[in-house]
């Protein structure tokens, strides 16, 4: 049983206890429907508290069964039965009240929280809408515009402002489930309010529908969901209760069975499983207290920024007293820039400040329980830095060095206990970006390892393991995009047409106006150093670039030009002669978008495909997550390996041979950059 029931007086307390989140699977919505008939017929009950064991409230739909059949009773049909039932119900809400859980709590006469608890209908999130009432109650309760916002965004509401907005009726302090009965105690002296299925929705501006329609339009871009809840929240508006519902379950009902929602709802148990591999099962991490940043500048500085936000104590050591000084700095802006941007307030940021120790010294380094190396990309200096450290950490300490393309066996070159040392990839910047790639060497320890996905945990972020390779996961396949993108030029695009081609495909940036953004000089400088390795890294065009310092938007040119102040990419003529000359004899071609992105996106689909062949990555899932996370990838298209999968293997296999007879240019070294 998934519900049970007892009595306080003439008040029944319905418990539902359905781990880990409640969540509305058909067991526990036929056990609440049997239990509003059982209490409907029970003259000793006047209302019924509904409240939840465990970590929350309803948690929503079962999303496990979006994929079958609905067996009644149908939620819809429950949240009625709880709303026309003869005793009222009040919903007493902790952890969160969400889609499905959020609808059962509209469906109840009260809504009562505590006050971490938080409330919302976050559907759209995995290509939906709200299928059981909430876009056509919650108008009715808080008015079309809240209604609006809330079900275009998803964004749950915290249980304080949910009062204030009358999203709930009462914050209680203390025990929920007796304040819960007062609250109805109370209720019952005085006279009920109407369901809310019986209520009207207050009347807006009638500008309001087409002004809200254009500002979801352009922050969903090509999510099909948002819209579709604002046309809810409109016909609940205009049209009758019953009407309005009709039109919610058939949109809810079209758009479950659609491509969006299958590749949300994959990208949403991909980032549940992330954190927690199933190879480490039972591996205890280390325990995390403190932890050290070596190197304060815009790796180190984000990383220590992210170690505060997660409430740790940071020691940041830099070689010179200068340098320590500039990593400060860079750590001062980061916070200022969250003050700014209204994310923290000035105190919490003065606070997060001091818990920062500065030092140029190692010896201070022997207690902390994580030390997290962040500086230059250079081999013999990250040696160096290990040398200190495994001389004075503790030996059951975690030693984790942030590189982006060196190997971490050749870092942790001789240290001391090697079995407590990893890769912890960052992304730029770090305490913003959520993808952390963990790169194990031969030695390292479970535990050590665990630790890294406990640390990831910690911070918020989601932890991909990446196996040693040049790039790990998601920079291997960069170098593919970056080498497509060129060999796309040579052969009769232009900068502008794949960029504007890989936008449609749903990247927030095309390859060049990303590369113009971050710098082109970066890359350069791992080319160099690839070459000096022997390889033979192919950017023909990014190499001359490089060459006349046109590294993009800081010197006022890269891939396009740039105005003094603008950065608006303008198509350039040296680049256009550049890409001419290197074309040399390279058969042009016309391409039209399609065709631009499959040339990109489908070979980075055979290089993810080798890398999960050399376990580089353990499955596709992983890869999809870095895609997502760390390049902007489409979440609606769930990730590049989702996208293979659903757009099916065989056709790829058809498309990337066509590619290959093509010819676009020297073949060069496929994969340096
Ligand atoms: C909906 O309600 C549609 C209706 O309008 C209409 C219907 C007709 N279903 O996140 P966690 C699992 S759509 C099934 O790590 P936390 C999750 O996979 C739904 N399973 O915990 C994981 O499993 P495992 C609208 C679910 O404490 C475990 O629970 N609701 C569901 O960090 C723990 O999850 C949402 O979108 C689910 N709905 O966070 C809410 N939710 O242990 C989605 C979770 O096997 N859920 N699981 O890996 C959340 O946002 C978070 O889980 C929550 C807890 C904040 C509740």
């Amino acid at each position: 049983m998934t519900v049970s029931i007892e009595r306080t007086g003439d008040i029944a307390v319905v418990t539902i206890d359905n781990p880990p989140v409640n969540a509305l699977s058909h067991a526990l919505r036929q056990d609440l429907w049997n239990a509003a008939e059982a209490l409907d017929a029970d003259p000793s009950v006047r209302a019924v508290i509904l409240i939840c064991e465990g970590r929350t409230f309803i948690a929503g739909a079962d999303v496990n069964e979006f994929g079958k059949p609905p067996i009644p009773p149908h939620l819809p049909d429950l949240v009625a039965r709880i709303e026309t039932a003869a005793k009222p119900w009040v919903a007493a809400i902790h952890g969160s009240a969400l889609g499905g859980g959020f609808e059962v709590a509209l469906g109840c006469r009260f809504r009562v929280a505590v006050p971490s608890a938080s409330v919302g209908l976050p559907e759209v999130r995995l290509g939906i809408v709200p299928g059981a009432g909430g876009t056509v109650r919650l108008p009715r309760l808080v008015g079309p515009a809240l209604a609006a916002e809330m079900v275009t965004t998803g964004t749950p509401v915290a249980a304080p402002k949910a009062r204030s907005q009358g999203l709930i009726d009462a914050i209680v302090e203390g025990d929920l489930e007796k304040g819960a009965i007062d609250f109805a105690h109370a209720a019952l002296d005085q006279s009920l309010p109407l369901p809310l299925s019986q209520r009207g929705v207050p009347t807006v501006d009638e500008t309001f529908w087409e002004t809200t329609r254009r500002a979801v339009a352009s922050r969903a871009k090509r999510e099909d969901a948002p819209l579709r809840a604002l046309a809810c929240v409109r016909k609940a508006a205009e049209a009758d209760f019953e009407g309005a519902i009709a039109f919610e379950r058939q949109t809810f009902l079209e758009l479950r069975g659609s491509s969006q929602a299958a590749a949300l709802r994959h990208v949403f148990f991909a980032e549940r499983a992330a954190p927690r591999p199933p190879e480490l099962t039972g591996v205890e991490p280390r325990a995390i207290r403190s932890a050290a940043v070596i190197g304060g500048g815009t790796m180190g500085a984000g990383i220590a920024a992210a170690l505060r936000d997660a409430g740790l104590p940071v020691t940041l050591v830099e070689r010179d007293e200068v340098a320590l000084e500039r990593g400060l700095s860079n750590l001062r802006s980061i916070f200022e820039g969250a003050v700014k941007r209204g994310k923290i307030t000035a105190e919490t940021a003065a606070e997060r400040l001091s818990g920062v120790t500065d030092t140029i010294d190692y010896s201070r380094l022997a207690g902390v329980d994580l030390v997290i190396e962040a500086v230059f990309e250079d081999l013999e200096v990250k040696r160096e830095v290990f040398d200190k450290l495994s001389a004075v950490c503790r030996l059951d300490a975690v030693l984790a060095t942030n590189t982006s393309y060196l190997d971490p066996e050749q870092i942790a070159g001789n240290i001391r206990h090697p079995e407590r040392f990893l890769g912890l990839h960052f992304f730029s910047p770090a305490h913003v970006m959520k993808l952390l790639e963990i790169v194990p060497t031969a030695q390292t320890a479970p535990a050590t390892l665990a630790t890294g996905f406990a640390l990831a945990r910690m911070l918020g972020k989601v932890p991909v393991r990446a196996g040693i390779c040049d790039g790990f996961i998601g920079n291997r396949i960069l170098k593919t995009t970056r080498a497509q993108a060129e060999r796309l030029l040579l052969s009769g695009a232009t900068p502008q047409a794949v960029d504007t081609a890989m936008r449609a495909f749903g990247l927030p940036m095309g390859p060049f106006e990303a590369q113009d953004l971050g710098g082109l000089d970066i890359a350069g400088f791992q080319r160099r150093a690839a070459r000096a390795r022997g390889e033979t890294p192919f950017a023909p065009i990014a190499e001359r670039l490089c060459a006349l310092e046109r590294f993009g938007q800081k010197s006022g040119g890269g891939w396009y030009d740039y105005a003094k102040g603008d950065r608006s990419p303008q198509p350039s003529k040296v680049v256009a002669g550049i890409i001419a000359e290197e074309a040399g004899r390279t058969p042009q071609r016309q391409w039209d978008e399609s065709g631009i992105i499959d040339c990109i996106i489908l070979p980075m689909v055979n290089e993810a495909t080798k890398i999960l062949q050399e376990k580089v990555a353990l499955r596709a899932e992983d890869i999809d997550l870095v895609e997502i996370h760390g390049y902007g990838y489409p979440r609606w298209r769930g990730g590049l390996m989702h996208y293979a999968e659903a757009r099916g293997l065989a056709e790829i296999a058809v498309k990337l041979s066509e590619l290959a007879a093509m010819d676009l240019a020297e073949p060069a070294n496929f994969t340096g950059d």
